[in-house]
């Protein structure tokens, strides 16, 4: 399947997808986010990958946000077809059954940090800059950023970065809670490899009642959660890989997790 916005690639159960446009510092255009799209779902039907890394082409930027230039042609009725697009694909992003990790090597502004938002969590390099600066355009996020900002760093911080439009840096991101760990630039693909692979080593069906568990209790109240817990505790429970990491904790050794579904 060929790619010209991003690059795809898969080695060892770990998929890499690259924003691919370095020239338009990674921005968003129709034709990116088809290729997005397409490419999530090569992961999906693939059982063997357990963790996605995102990241941007070039040393400048993650994604710059939408492609401005496409952006400025639209109609209001093809900016809602854009923004609903970029919606669902941002959703089947999270609802991804494996972790996603976002490797922030630059700019992540607009739609770029509506997608690391999407994302499980977010490793950044330390020149990374996050911000959602639609209003500065006469905008506003389009992408989920209202909706996702807020519940991961409070309302209160996400209205003053909505409202003003201002960069904020990896280091400050981080004192926020909106990244996790902050690397040099070189070191970050290594860091969010690392991670991946100790990630992929654990069982599968864990790791996706384990985010489905996290996800859906987001959004609900805390006894509900806990009922969705119970069920996918249950669920785990009775897995292949449940038996094999109660084993081989009883006799000692590493367990090996196959991820399946039955026996
Ligand atoms: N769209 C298109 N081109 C872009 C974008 C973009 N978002 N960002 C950068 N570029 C291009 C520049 O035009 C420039 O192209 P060229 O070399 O041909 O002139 C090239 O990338 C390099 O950029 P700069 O020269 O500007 O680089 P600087 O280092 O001086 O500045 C910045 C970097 C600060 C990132 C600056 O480029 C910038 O402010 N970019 C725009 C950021 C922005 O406002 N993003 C938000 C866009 S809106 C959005 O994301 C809404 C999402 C929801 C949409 C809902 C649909 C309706």
């Amino acid at each position: 399947m060929a790619y010209a916005s991003i690059l795809y690639q898969v080695d060892q159960g770990i998929a890499t997808i690259t924003f691919n446009r370095p020239k338009a510092l990674n921005a968003l255009n129709q034709a990116l986010l088809e290729e997005l799209s397409r490419g999530l779902d090569a992961i999906a039907a693939d059982e063997d990958i357990r963790v996605l890394i995102l990241t941007g082409a070039g040393e400048k930027a993650f994604v710059a946000g939408a492609d401005i230039t496409e952006l400025a042609t639209f109609t209001a009725l093809q900016a809602k077809v854009f923004s609903r697009a970029g919606q669902a694909i941002i959703a089947k992003l999270q609802e991804l059954p494996i972790a996603v990790i976002a490797a922030v090597n630059g700019f992540a502004l607009g739609g770029g940090s509506e997608i690391a938002l999407a994302c499980d969590f977010i490793y950044a390099a330390e020149n990374a800059k996050f911000g959602l600066p639609e209003i500065t355009l006469g905008l506003i996020p389009g992408f989920g950023g209202t909706q996702r900002l807020p519940r991961l760093i409070g309302p209160n911080r996400a209205k003053e970065l909505i409202f003003t439009g201002k960069m904020i840096s990896a280091a400050e991101a981080a004192q926020i809670g909106l990244v996790n760990k902050v690397c040099a630039p070189a070191a970050l693909m290594e860091e969010a490899l690392k991670t991946a692979r100790d990630i992929a080593a654990k069982g599968r069906v864990s790791l996706r009642e384990a985010k489905q568990a996290v996800n859906r209790g987001l959004n609900t109240d805390l006894a509900t959660g806990g009922s969705i817990e119970a069920d996918a505790f249950a669920l785990t429970l009775a897995s292949a890989d449940a038996k094999e990491g109660t084993a081989a904790f009883l006799e000692k050794r590493k367990a090996v997790f196959t991820g399946k579904l039955k026996g």
